[in-house]
């Protein structure tokens, strides 16, 4: 029957897309609806200028079919957001993927059944489909964070969001270009946009630190010789604690007992290779400040010494601890601060008072503005799950029962949801890894557990599990730096929402708790299976 299937998945990026290949492998119906007019998720609809990857591609890629990594030449160090979306195009070609995924169509409501065990999931656009497992694959960093200032509705220039540019090129050639916020997306995009803006106003609100990409082309040798040991690759990815990095030497020295020079030269050598593992010099400074500041600082002089401006070079100086807000990867972007044609506002000392009908006025001046840019970032984490109205056992809304913030087993399960599962879902690893291998190492679990509970079975976590979760993933997190900023791993980008820290740190140690929960019978989850049918 068309609106009867075995499992619905919501989203079509890399979570979604290996999801329904997996399922369709185990020979189940499943439905997959896209609110895109395409494959590609994050990469999909992040199509700003300048928008790449942060971890390499050869990483940042699926390991699960060896000929798929064979055939596919990645081009550079960092992928392009539009290579990223012809790879996973090619991908949903190579395994016939598309005629299982409804595009233009975005989920509205899924309300679970005591007595079937069943979804029924309902679209905007009309569908009404029934479901026994659903699995949410809506990505991390999808609802937009749009914020509201007073006077938005007057303003009469363009407001674009970088995580919902236009499908058309955008020609910013001669306008006066304002970008609000210095995140990731800002942080890769403003290079760009001064080159051709006539004006460029960044308006930030807590300054970035960023390491330099160093991209290049990658060349035929080096590709050769990965593809010649990916397996070693994959496999050691999923030995390390972030996904990636696996033929990385792991630091061997504490930032605060290691002398002078020995620290010089290690961050040098991490500051010249370039890219994320810049954090990974020291195996202290995501622990202890004292070794976070002398990390932090050496950012801080690098920063000095690029940005000719002795007072401007102090404001893009950030103070917080570093890599407590996710370490940006850029190109040129504080030198960007040397333009002549590119201004700084820091909006603590000169806060937006309003947008008014030509640009942005602060507390000490106003801006013209052809083009404004909200480079303002996502309501992580939650902010996709939460937006679909999700009921389960008893009718009770998702939003009611993560009321005081997301409440997940293993980031996988919620009590009172059963047969619902949500791909790196906050309480996993997720976003402090390469998401390619927590989406792999989830879609994989996942088959596996809907294998085991059947047609027909229900499989819920349980409330004391959960509880246990949620204790370890925030034990977990105090033992560190992470919960002394204002990031978004914690939500506090978005006003009034719960502060708790989500993501869990640690890949290694998670995927081997997983497999033992599912070796011990799936322990912490109730499963109920249909009786044998008796003759
Ligand atoms: P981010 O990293 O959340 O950055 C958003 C930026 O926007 C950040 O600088 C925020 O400042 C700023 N922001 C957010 N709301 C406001 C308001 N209301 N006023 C002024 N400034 C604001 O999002 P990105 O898209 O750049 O990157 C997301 C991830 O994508 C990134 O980590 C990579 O994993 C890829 P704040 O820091 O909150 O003070």
């Amino acid at each position: 029957m068309d609106d009867r299937f075995d499992a619905v998945v919501v989203g079509a990026g890399f979570a979604g897309l290996y999801m329904l290949h997996k399922l369709r492998g185990l020979g189940l119906a499943v439905r997959v609806f896209e609110a895109g007019d395409g494959v590609g998720g994050t990469w999909y609809w992040n199509r700003y200028p300048g928008a790449r990857c942060d971890v390499e591609s050869i990483e940042y890629s699926y390991g699960f079919d060896e000929e798929l990594e064979q055939e596919w030449e990645w081009t550079e160090r960092y992928a392009t957001q539009p290579e990223i979306l012809r790879y996973l195009e090619h991908v949903a070609d190579r395994f016939d993927l598309k005629r299982d995924i409804r595009f233009n169509t975005r989920v509205a409501s899924a309300t679970f059944d005591d007595g079937t065990n069943r979804w029924t999931v309902r679209t905007e656009q009309g569908d009404e489909v029934d479901s026994q497992f659903l699995i949410m694959a809506t990505g991390c960093l999808s609802a937009a964070n749009m914020p509201v200032f007073p006077g938005q509705e007057t303003y009469e220039g363009r407001i674009l969001h970088t995580g919902q540019w236009p499908h058309e090129p955008v020609d910013l050639t001669g306008l006066k270009v304002g970008v609000i916020g210095t995140g990731s997306s800002a942080i890769q995009s403003i290079p760009i946009m001064a080159e051709q803006a006539e004006d460029l106003v960044v308006f930030q609100r807590t300054a970035t630190y960023s390491v330099p990409a160093h991209n290049r082309p990658l060349d035929k040798e080096e590709l050769a010789d990965v593809k010649r040991h990916y397996r070693d690759l994959r496999r050691a990815n999923r030995q390390t604690m972030v996904g990636f990095g696996g033929w990385q030497t792991p630091s061997e020295y504490a930032a605060l007992s290691c002398d002078d020079d020995t620290r010089r030269r290690v961050l040098d050598e991490r500051w010249a290779r370039g890219g994320l593992s810049f954090l990974g010099g020291f195996t202290d400074s995501l622990l202890l400040p004292d070794s976070n500041e002398l990390v932090a600082e050496y950012v801080r002089d690098k920063i000095r010494n690029i940005v000719k401006d002795p007072s401007l070079a102090e404001k893009l100086a950030p103070r917080q601890v570093i890599g407590c807000k996710r370490l940006c990867v850029d190109t040129g972007y504080y030198d960007t601060f040397n333009r002549d044609n590119v201004r700084l506002v820091d909006i603590n000392e000169d806060p937006i008072e309003e947008l008014t009908p030509t640009g942005i006025r602060t507390r000490s001046g106003s801006f013209d503005f052809d083009v404004i840019v909200f480079a303002t970032g996502f309501d992580a984490m939650t902010g996709a799950l939460l937006r679909v109205d999700i009921r389960g056992t008893d009718g009770i809304p998702l939003q009611d029962a993560w009321a005081e913030g997301p409440k997940t087993y293993l980031g996988l399960s919620t009590p009172s949801f059963p047969n619902m599962f949500m791909i790196t879902g906050p309480g996993s690893p997720s976003v402090l890894t390469n998401m390619v291998t927590s989406i792999e190492q989830h879609v994989e679990w996942i088959a596996d557990c809907i294998t085991h509970v059947g047609n027909l079975g229900r499989i819920e976590a349980t409330p004391d599990a959960t509880e246990a979760w949620i204790d370890h993933v925030n034990m977990i997190a105090s033992f560190t730096l992470f919960p002394t900023c204002n990031s978004w791993y914690l939500g506090a980008n978005i006003p009034g929402k719960k502060r708790v820290f989500m993501p869990l740190l640690g890949f290694q140690p998670y995927d081997v708790k997983c497999q033992e929960v599912a070796a011990n019978g799936y322990e912490g989850f109730d499963i109920s299976q249909p009786a044998p049918v008796r003759r």
